[in-house]
């Protein structure tokens, strides 16, 4: 039995999971969506996804035609359809299709689906060894354009950075904001250590406030580590003891150079195995 899509309400054959070219999500890059993963079989932290999505949705002045009741049930029951246990979710709503042009109010119905798979993991070696990351030219969207705190269809800001990694030879990259403080990477948020203490930019530095960035701030204060959102230099990065990022597809991954400057001993750190080790033990029970 091949791949069931949730699609407006109904399941179908990925073959069959279509939506019009008139789509402005595929014209404009108007529209919202959630990364989410499930592990044996449970979505993790299900409700944060689903009001994240609505609040993205709110700040484009999107309505999302079901509430979020059901597609929280949509997304669990994508996931039984799929006998899906350990997966990547991908939730997305666009403005639908319209005429050409950029009125939304053109646009009779959004559409929204649901992506079940199975999750590509990093290699471990990333895990052990640390992640080589450099700090990329194109700055973060500035907070009163797209803000970054939504998570829109539309992430070429992000794609460019990621670009200038690839071209470094490097997976992610660091992007600053418009103030030149370090905002985020590009699907994932910027953690550092620093004498015991753990440092991550503040919301207002115009980043995405993610779900696992916020998990891992709770496990480190329940660890009575030091936590402040405060805002961090590119000079604070190079100084640190320890760096990792937080996501939902990476997890917990140390990060060992930036701009192919070692950070700290050059390997993952104490307080990073210890937060990813107490990340490890909430998703896999
Ligand atoms: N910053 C940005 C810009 C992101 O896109 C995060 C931080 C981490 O947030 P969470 O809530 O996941 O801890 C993200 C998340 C994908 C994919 O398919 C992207 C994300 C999450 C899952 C999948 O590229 N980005």
């Amino acid at each position: 039995m091949g791949l069931k899509v949730w699609l407006n309400g109904d399941l179908v054959d990925r073959e069959d999971a279509k939506i019009s070219v008139f789509d402005h999500g595929v014209l404009y890059g108007d529209g919202v969506f959630e990364g989410i993963r499930s592990y044996g079989g449970k979505v993790f932290r299900l409700q944060a996804h689903v009001r994240r999505l609505y609040d993205s949705a709110l700040g484009i002045r999107l309505t999302i035609p079901i509430s979020q009741e059901e597609i929280a049930k949509a997304i669990t029951d994508t996931l039984q359809a799929n006998s899906l246990r350990d997966s990547y979710i991908r939730v997305v709503v666009t403005r639908g299709a319209g005429t050409l042009g950029l009125d939304p109010n053109r646009c009779l119905e959004p559409n929204v689906f649901i992506i079940t798979d199975k999750i590509s993991l990093y290699p471990d070696e990333l895990y052990e060894n640390g992640l080589d990351i450099i700090t990329a030219a194109t700055m973060r969207n500035h907070p009163n354009a797209l803000n970054p705190r939504l998570k829109s269809l539309n992430y070429l800001n992000n794609i460019l950075a990621k670009i200038e990694a690839i071209d470094a030879g490097t997976l992610e990259a660091v992007m600053l904001n418009h103030l030149g403080y370090v905002a985020e990477c590009t699907g994932d948020n910027l953690f550092i250590v620093r004498d015991g203490a753990v440092f991550t930019p503040p919301i207002a530095a115009g980043i995405l406030e993610g779900i696992t960035r916020n998990e891992i701030i709770g496990i480190a204060r329940e660890q009575g580590l030091e936590v402040r959102e405060e805002n961090i230099t590119r000079q604070d990065l190079y100084v640190a003891d320890e760096c990792f990022l937080t996501g939902t597809a990476a997890e917990v991954v140390p990060v060992v150079r930036i701009d192919k400057r070692p950070i700290g001993t050059g390997r993952p750190g104490p307080v990073t195995k210890q937060l990813a080790e107490a990340f490890r033990r909430l998703t896999r029970g």
